[in-house]
């Protein structure tokens, strides 16, 4: 009876030490999130991602603004004025899906994936902005990418997912696709693609292309197969050819769809993604965003995410 005893102490004791750990992922909870990208700028990260406005009983995504955090530690996350709609847009008819926010002398540059409102098929627009925060405008009054620009697949959704890098030597790449990968340069002023469109091979590409670098490595990271991994390759130039090496994260819980944002920030580095673990109704079309540590390994590789609850501690 006292052994009894003592193992129910034991145990009681243990789950509420247990308990007590705090549950950091999913770090947004006030809306459904999808598709985060962060930039990190003056001693803070912003974090921009698509709002999922999608009812419980829909089962695509319902989406026509993005939203944006910001976060001085990673942990508490302060939310903002929504920055930026579709219907900033005029030219596009909806679809607020995957975007990413650069800065360049001074200006803010949010490339952003809608569905073009005369052109059949996703396109890319560019907005643009004085502060992180926004508000944003339209650049260009159209689209910068079309879906009659790429030939590489026929499907009309592969002019999707932006992600856009500036190089050590000031040229911006522009990185999308949806089954191809594309890359394309863009000149000074951000909002024209510079020369021919291009088609990176990478094994069992979905979308989301990421790019980052760490020490001497570029890094391509991306969505692996359907339901979705992270998988990435490694190159020594941005331009490539990019060696494949692996899975970088796993299904992520719930969610078909996973999309990564990879950056530093204060010295340790960060993977951003998104699942669809909030309760009650967290789903594929109801997304979360998360976010674990990310380590190298001493060859440059990157270690496999471990996707946790806890999150930022
Ligand atoms: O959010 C809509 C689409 O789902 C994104 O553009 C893809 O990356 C996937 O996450």
């Amino acid at each position: 009876m006292k052994n009894l005893f003592t193992s129910l102490s034991i145990l009681f004791l243990s789950m509420a030490g247990a308990q007590s750990v705090k549950t950091n992922n999913p770090i947004i909870t006030d809306k459904y999130t999808g598709d985060p990208a962060a930039l990190v700028y003056k001693e803070k990260v912003y974090l921009y991602a698509g709002h999922d406005e999608a009812p419980n009983d829909f089962h695509f995504y319902k989406m026509n603004e993005w939203l944006v955090y910001s976060s001085c530690d990673m942990k508490k996350w302060e939310s903002h004025p929504v920055p930026l709609k579709t219907s900033d847009f005029k030219w596009a008819k909806g679809d607020a899906w995957a975007s990413q926010v650069i800065q360049r002398n001074g200006k803010f540059y949010w490339y952003v994936t809608v569905e073009h409102g005369t052109i059949p098929g996703k396109s890319i627009g560019v907005a643009v902005s004085d502060s992180p925060l926004g508000p944003f405008k339209d650049a260009l009054g159209r689209a910068l990418i079309t879906n009659d620009m790429t030939k590489f697949t026929d499907i009309s959704w592969d002019d999707i997912d932006p992600t856009v890098y500036i190089d050590s030597d000031g040229q911006a790449y522009l990185f999308w696709g949806n089954t191809s990968c594309h890359y394309a340069k863009l000149k000074e002023n951000m909002t024209e693609i510079d020369g021919e469109i291009h088609h990176i091979e990478l094994p069992n590409f979905t979308e989301a292309p990421w790019i980052h670098k760490h020490k001497n490595w570029y890094y391509l990271s991306y969505a692996y197969e359907f339901p979705e991994k992270i998988a990435y390759a490694m190159s020594k130039s941005i331009t490539g050819p990019w060696e494949y090496k692996g899975i970088l994260n796993e299904i992520a819980g719930n969610s078909n769809t996973n999309h990564q944002s990879i950056i530093e920030f204060k010295g340790q580095w960060y993977f951003i993604y998104h699942n669809g673990a909030s309760k009650p109704d967290g789903g594929s079309f109801r997304r979360s965003v998360c976010i674990d540590k990310l380590f190298y390994n001493k060859d440059g590789t990157m270690k496999r995410i471990v996707m946790t609850s806890e999150g930022i501690q």
